[in-house]
């Protein structure tokens, strides 16, 4: 899929204050840092729609970025900030649960995981989360520049294991690198399939 303007339209802090739900939307969630706004900017094909940082832990609002009038890519803020008390970090803040229970126009969550890691507590707490709320979702291997390919395969297999043992159809998974643009066009051609299916 060709994608031709990419725009931000609004940081929302409450389910009310997000914009009508009249196109379908794809949101981004993961533990903070693991490249979620860089993974939206290689979508988008924009170096610096969304803010990317090297200090975790600063989106609190809900960001849309309309693209091409069509659809939605939304930046949900992360969870796990290290920061944070340890009995606080896979909590969220009630309103990213409201939007991802309560958001008509959400079409598909996109998972952020990092690569580098075996899977870890957090992540899987919050794929408990996701299926007790039934949320659908399919899963992003990010960072995959950082791993060698062994390990990827590796940590993709162990992260699937998991998944196999919780859902009778396994979610998608893929691999990313916004900094060696990897995975762009496989996740467009996903977004195309469900917008299209939509209209
Ligand atoms: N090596 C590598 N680093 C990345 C990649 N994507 C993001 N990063 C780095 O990870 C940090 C967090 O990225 P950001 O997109 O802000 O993560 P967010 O907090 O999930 O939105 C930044 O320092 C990025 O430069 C990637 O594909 N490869
Ligand atoms: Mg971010």
């Amino acid at each position: 899929m060709q994608l031709k303007k990419a725009q931000f339209e609004t940081s929302a802090p409450s389910l009310a204050a997000c914009p009508e739900p009249s196109l379908p939307e794809f949101a981004f969630i993961g533990r903070s840092n693991v490249g979620k706004s860089s993974l939206l900017n290689l979508l988008a094909g924009r170096k610096n729609l969304a803010h990317v940082s090297a200090t975790p832990g600063h989106t609190k609002l809900i960001n849309f970025f309309r693209v091409d009038d069509a659809w939605y890519l939304v930046d949900l803020p992360g969870y796990g900030y290290a920061k944070v008390a340890r009995e606080d970090r896979s909590k969220f803040s009630a309103f990213v649960a409201d939007y991802l229970t309560k958001r008509e126009s959400l079409e598909l969550v996109f998972l952020l995981i990092d690569s580098r890691h075996e899977p870890q507590r957090l992540d899987l707490e919050f794929v408990d989360w996701l299926a007790d709320a039934e949320v659908p979702f399919l899963v992003v291997f990010t960072k995959s520049d950082a791993v060698s390919k062994t390990k990827l395969a590796l940590h993709m297999k162990l992260f699937r294991a998991e998944m196999a043992a919780r859902f009778e159809r396994v979610p998608e998974m893929f691999s990313s690198s916004a900094t060696a643009h990897e995975g762009r066009s496989a996740l467009l051609k996903l977004i195309g399939s469900v917008v299209r299916l939509d209209h």
